[in-house]
Parts: structure tokens; sequence; C-alpha cells
């Protein structure tokens, strides 16, 4: 069980950082941080979870194209424990956009624009604690 009192985030290894053999790497780059892993699954997302996580995009014209890229393979998702955790992972893995994202970080090393409709950038993170709290139960129904 999660602690109320304890900062955790969300992190989602999504089907691309999955299919490419990225996983090991980006919870290395997590724990030599010194984060702590405190759950972990391989999973085929369904559309039911992925609208409930991607609730606030749900009527934006990427959804769908997000959603196809989110199913086309299964994900890694993740819980990760440390003080300030949230902001520290949303630094570690870098802006939305893959070609905006800094070198240094996950996206920035690792992800790249493509020409069609789907951003594929490796990884989510949780964007603020009270996400986390809302987006954990989602993937982890046994934690909170
Ligand atoms: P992030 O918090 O970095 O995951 O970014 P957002 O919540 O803004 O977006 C969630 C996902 O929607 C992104 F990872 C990629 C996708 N997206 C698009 O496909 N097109 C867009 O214009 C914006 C986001």
């Amino acid at each position: 069980m999660l602690n109320k009192d304890k900062h955790y985030t969300l992190l989602l290894v999504k089907p691309d950082g999955y299919e490419r053999g990225l996983t090991g790497e980006v919870l290395r780059r997590i724990e030599r941080k010194g984060y702590k892993l405190v759950a972990l699954r391989i999973c085929q997302a369904d559309e039911a979870t992925l609208a409930n996580h991607y609730a606030e995009h749900v009527n934006k014209p990427f959804y769908k194209g997000l959603i196809d890229y989110m199913m086309s393979a299964p994900v890694v998702a993740a819980v990760i424990e440390g003080q300030n955790v949230v902001e520290g992972l949303r630094s570690l893995t870098g802006a939305t956009k893959p070609t905006e994202a800094a070198p240094g970080t996950i996206r920035g090393d690792f992800a790249r624009d493509w020409d069609d409709d789907s951003v594929r950038n490796i990884v989510h993170a949780s964007d603020s604690l009270e996400s986390a709290w809302r987006e954990i139960p989602i993937w982890f129904d046994d934690l909170v």
C-alpha cells in the first residue's frame, strides 16, 4: 500500500519505448537519480484504461492517434517514490514534443518527430501529485 504522506508518480514506458528495448534504460536513469521503484508491471493497455488515463484529452483532435499508438504494443507501468519525484521525473523525461526535448533527457536522447499524427515520446510521467494519485489506481488497482 502507498503512504499518503509520501510523494509518488506514475511512469509509463510507452509502446515505442517498450518495443525499442528502452525499458531498462529508462528505469536505470530513474534509479541512478536515486528514486525508488515501488511497483512495476507490463501490460497491454485497453481502450477503457486509456480513456480514463487520458480523460483530459478525449475531445482533442490527436486523441484517436494517441490511443492507437498507446495500444500498438505493451506498456510498462511503474510507481516511483521520492521527495518531489513528480518534478524530478518531469525533468528526467523532458518536454512533451521530442524535437523540443533537451538532449540529456529521456525524450531528448531517444525520441524524434515522425511524419504522422502520433507523438511517440517514449514515456509518460504524471504532471502533479494530484494527477499521480488519480493515475496510479488506473494502472495498479491493488495499491491505493
Ligand atoms: P505530457 O504530460 O508530457 O504527457 O503531455 P500531454 O499531457 O500534453 O499529452 C499527453 C500525450 O498526448 C503526449 F504524450 C503526446 C500526445 N499529444 C499528441 O499526440 N499531440 C499533441 O498535440 C499533444 C499531445
